[in-house]
């Protein structure tokens, strides 16, 4: 069903603004957000009732390495003292009484085989799901195998199988677009299910911190809050130029989920072909200095939007067009999987030497992965081991 709605605010001087955005709002799908709650501690509570009583953080011993080692969760007896993921193992060992502290060396083969059990379960439901981590999917249920029109009962029967099969709850989000599902799961932790209709999305949005908002990151929570912006009802007074003139083209995307709106759809990765970034430069790149430096700034980018969909590729692709708008692309293909910044930068730098170009007037730079395939999880995690604590 679609509708038409306005929002008019009055400004101090009595003159009347229209927000930009009498847009449709299309409510026509159905969008379960799924999220185990305290995916790697529940796992290591149910191999161990004991640890349920205790406060569990899962982590790399941090006196075995060195005080290295960061927290990948916590039950939540131990969320209680202060420590959560990502956080310093040695600071969780600080904050946690020794009586009441279990520490537990993460099992990746294990949360790996449960994310693969609750992910059969989901391809039992639906072929449109989009699986965002181990313990996270959307579904787009509008049309699913269990022929079912009632999306609460779809979401039921999912927590429900999850219990059963693997012993461990979950909490769900159900409305009509994904950011909507997403924060509605983490709305009630844990076991819960929270259905966001599309006449109350506003309203639900509005009592919300900004720092649950899907899509705003440290950077712009900060400047956020240096605009004296907290939560959702302080996002929705904004006005559309003000969030493209402060945060550009995220800015705009905000906008329109913070008022209802977010189309993406739930995409299920066994049909991503590739993943890129391209930038193009109002003035042309002349010194290998500025190209080097647009080429670093791009493998970041697209490190993180592959480490975001945990995805790895073979085959690099790099594109440069000049200012006569003459378009070159160049591949390489490898062994192994690359994902990493440093990898994607020192390949794109190997293509573009192999391109030779003489006359550089560059307008546009981008990288691109293709022959993708999913990253295990035992590599993010390296990763994440391997970052220097602060
Ligand atoms: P989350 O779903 O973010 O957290 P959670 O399931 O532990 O807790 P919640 O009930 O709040 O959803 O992450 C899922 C798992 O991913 C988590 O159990 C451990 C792992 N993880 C890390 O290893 N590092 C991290 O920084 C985060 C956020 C998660
Ligand atoms: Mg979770």
């Amino acid at each position: 069903m679609i509708y038409y709605w306005h929002k008019i605010i009055i400004n101090g001087c009595g003159n009347i603004t229209f927000l930009k955005i009498p847009t449709k709002i299309d409510s026509s799908r159905k969008v379960i957000h799924v999220d185990m709650d305290a995916f790697f501690a529940s796992v290591e509570e149910r191999e161990n009732p004991q640890y349920k009583k205790k406060a569990l953080v899962v982590a790399p011993d941090p006196r075995k390495h060195n005080h290295h080692g960061v927290v990948t969760t916590a039950n939540y007896n131990a969320r209680k003292y202060g420590v959560h993921s990502a956080m310093p193992a040695q600071k969780a060992l600080d904050l946690i009484p020794s009586s009441e502290l279990v520490l537990k060396d993460p099992n990746f083969t294990l949360y790996q085989e449960v994310s693969q059990q609750i992910h059969d379960i989901f391809s039992d439901v639906t072929d449109v799901y989009e699986s965002v981590a181990l313990d996270e999917a959307y579904l787009d249920v509008t049309e699913n195998k269990l022929d079912e029109t009632n999306t609460i009962k779809i979401a039921n029967y999912i927590q429900q199988r999850i219990l059963k099969e693997t012993g461990l709850t979950s909490s769900v989000g159900i409305s009509y677009n994904k950011f909507l599902a997403k924060i509605a799961s983490g709305y009630r932790k844990p076991f819960g299910r929270t259905i966001v209709l599309k006449e109350y999305a506003l309203e639900f949005m509005s009592n919300i911190p900004i720092e649950k908002f899907n899509g705003i990151g440290k950077v712009m929570q900060e400047k956020l809050h240096s605009m004296d912006v907290y939560t959702g009802a302080d996002l929705q007074d904004l006005s559309q130029d003000t969030f493209l003139n402060t945060f550009g083209k995220m800015g705009y995307i905000m906008y329109r989920r913070i008022n209802g709106i977010d189309e993406a759809p739930v995409n299920n990765l066994r049909e991503r072909k590739s993943i890129g970034r391209e930038r193009t430069f109002t003035q042309n790149l002349v010194t290998d200095e500025q190209i080097f430096k647009e080429l670093k700034r791009i493998s970041e980018m697209v490190s993180a939007d592959l480490s975001k969909k945990r995805l790895h590729g073979k085959t690099i692709v790099l594109k440069v067009r000049d200012d006569q708008f003459e378009t070159t692309t160049k591949r390489m293909t490898f062994q192994d999987y690359i994902y990493e910044q440093d990898d994607i930068y020192r390949i794109a730098l190997d293509i573009y030497d192999k391109l030779d170009i003489v006359d550089k007037k560059i307008r546009l730079l981008g990288i691109t992965l293709t022959n993708l395939d999913s990253l295990s999880f035992e590599e993010l995690s390296l990763n994440l081991f391997s970052k220097e604590d602060n």
